[in-house]
């Protein structure tokens, strides 16, 4: 067995045994209230899934396995000191909850280098889509037409006793997760690049070779791209793309399935395609008022002239924070450390200023503070990924390891099928009312 699947299946053994042992013993605990209000904004907070990857606390904000980005960034390997972290570490960590040592990191990058040869019909997939095709189109296709290769599928099939579905599911997942950055970059030169496809670099790390394959090979960019695909990873289990590929999987479908219904769930607006509508926002707020360098005045019209417009300021606000996103305050400090007057990144910091107060004004809005994608699209735009409707499939490519890892952890505690209650609205007119709806 390869190491890094036994080491999972040693470190959680110990909590099938507590999955196990809650159901069992605990069914019948009580542990929350629900409210037709809660029903009524998105079952908003209420516990219903249970994700060990990462852990969501409204004014701290994300922790991974219980450690937050700072604390990621300081304890996670690196390839060099003062570079940043490794995506294979924070999978290592999500997967087995534990810290990985330099070589497990290594371990995990040789192994999804041996796995990451893409079959030919994924790419002639991607061939025959149109170059009008949004990425995120693209990118599901080639997920869904790579489930051909689904070990879990042909195990299923062959009627494999259940206990061992876990199995399957960490192969398909270590091989899905290794052959993205090639699908990923291989769109993105299909898209912008006429074709001129550049061949993967097997002793490259995972992040490094997204960037090269992509063309943009300098190390400032594959620095920036290991921080990218450790931010982006997790955001605990009820965020769109981590629950729409928990739900599908629910149903036994491959994690191919799955994950390309996370994916289909990550291209809308209110999720990961925020992250290229603040930069065609932004854009178009250069046109509107006519200068790249705007005063704070000028930003604060515009924001109040989207709000006047019904629209929503995008990378602003979050179902579950209240407080400025970790992940934006990390991208806010790598860009203090590397970059010296942008004016882009500029006028992403005034935002910063100017945003929140007015949002807050409103009063109807729960959080006025940036999120993730207020930020990574003018990092990505500085140095040279200029190609914003593609910044959705690289939010993706991180997302995987959150949501595959999360997928092997469900399957292994033998996890059912998610079906919660829903009725009509004459329900819930009675239980509030006495009475129904006419
Ligand atoms: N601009 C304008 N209005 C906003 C707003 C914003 N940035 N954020 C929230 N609101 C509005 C909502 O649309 C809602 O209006 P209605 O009552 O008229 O429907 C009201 O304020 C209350 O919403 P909320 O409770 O504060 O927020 P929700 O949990 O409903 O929605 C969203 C959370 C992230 C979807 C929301 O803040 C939003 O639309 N933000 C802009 C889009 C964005 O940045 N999305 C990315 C979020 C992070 C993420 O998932 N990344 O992938």
């Amino acid at each position: 067995m390869e190491y890094i699947k036994n080491r999972f299946f040693e470190k959680a053994s110990k909590c099938v045994v507590e999955y196990n042992k809650l159901k069992k013993e605990y069914g019948d605990v009580v542990i929350d209230n629900v409210t037709i209000g809660q029903v009524l904004t998105g079952m908003k907070g209420i516990p219903a899934l249970v994700t060990d990857t990462s852990d969501l606390d409204p004014n701290e904000g994300i922790r991974f396995r219980g450690f937050s980005i700072p604390e990621l960034r300081e304890k996670l390997p690196k390839l060099s000191s003062g570079g940043e972290p490794l995506p294979e570490g924070l999978f290592y960590l999500m997967l087995i909850g534990e810290i990985p040592e330099y070589e497990d990191v290594m371990n995990i990058s040789k192994a999804w280098a041996a796995r990451s040869q893409v079959p030919q019909h994924v790419f002639d997939v991607i061939d025959a889509m149109p170059r009008t095709a949004k990425p995120m189109t693209i990118f599901s296709a080639a997920i869904v037409a790579e489930a051909t290769e689904s070990v879990f599928q042909k195990a299923y099939h062959s009627g494999i006793n259940k206990k061992y579905y876990w199995d399957f599911m960490y192969d398909d997942v270590m091989n899905l997760i290794a052959r993205l950055p090639h699908i990923a970059a291989y769109i993105y030169r299909h898209l912008y690049f006429k074709d001129k496809h550049i061949d993967p670099e097997p002793r490259l790390d995972w992040a490094g070779n997204l960037a090269h394959m992509m063309g943009h090979d300098s190390e400032e960019v594959k620095r920036l791209m290991r921080l990218y695909m450790v931010i982006h990873a997790d955001h605990e289990g009820g965020n769109v793309s981590a629950h729409a590929t928990h739900l599908v999987g629910s149903a036994l479908s491959n994690p191919h399935y799955s994950y390309a219904a996370g994916m289909l769930g990550l291209a809308g607006p209110l999720h990961g395609y925020a992250n290229q509508d603040v930069i065609h926002w932004i854009f178009e707020l250069i046109e509107n008022i006519g200068t790249d360098t705007p005063t704070k005045e000028q930003l604060a019209d515009y924001v109040k002239k989207t709000l006047n417009e019904g629209r929503v300021v995008p990378g602003y606000g979050h179902a579950v924070l209240r407080k400025t996103d970790p992940r934006f305050i990390v991208q806010m400090e790598f860009a203090n450390k590397y970059i010296k007057d942008d004016n882009l990144i500029n006028i992403v910091n005034n935002l910063y200023e100017v945003v929140p107060p007015i949002l807050g004004d409103i009063g109807k809005i729960s959080n006025p503070w940036p999120n993730v994608d207020a930020y990574s699209g003018a990092l990505l735009y500085h140095y040279g990924i200029k190609e914003y409707s593609f910044y959705t499939v690289l939010f993706g490519v991180s997302r995987a390891l959150g949501v595959l890892s999360s997928l092997v952890l469900d399957r292994l505690y033998g996890m059912p099928i998610e079906r919660p209650d829903s009725h009509p609205l004459g329900w819930y007119m009675e239980k509030a009312t006495g009475k129904s709806c006419k």
